[in-house]
């Protein structure tokens, strides 16, 4: 989440499978990260923050792969990606 604009930054991240993801809000307005299948239901919901108070934090131990479009539930036109992966990525050069 980003202070100056109404967008997560990064918009879209990759990470690897067993890590923790967490977002910072250093904005003055409360912010939620929802995964978009908790709009559906189709039970796939796979994380749903709840208000994010200003200067709070939300932390995700870890997701499995797969990629996790969210988004903002009181700002719908906040939107974001995280794209897990099943192990680190390889050196280019082997
Ligand atoms: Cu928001």
């Amino acid at each position: 989440m980003d202070s100056g604009s109404p967008y997560y930054v990064p918009a879209a991240v990759t990470v690897t499978a067993g890590g923790a993801i967490r977002w910072e809000n250093p904005t003055p307005t409360h912010h939620t990260v929802t995964h978009d299948a908790c709009f559906e239901d189709s039970g796939r919901c796979a994380f749903d923050s709840g208000a994010v108070e200003p200067g709070g934090a939300y932390t995700i131990p870890n997701l499995p792969p797969g990629r996790y479009p969210y988004q903002c539930r009181i700002h719908p036109i906040m939107r974001g990606m995280i794209i897990v992966t099943e192990s680190p990525l390889l050196p280019s050069q082997t």
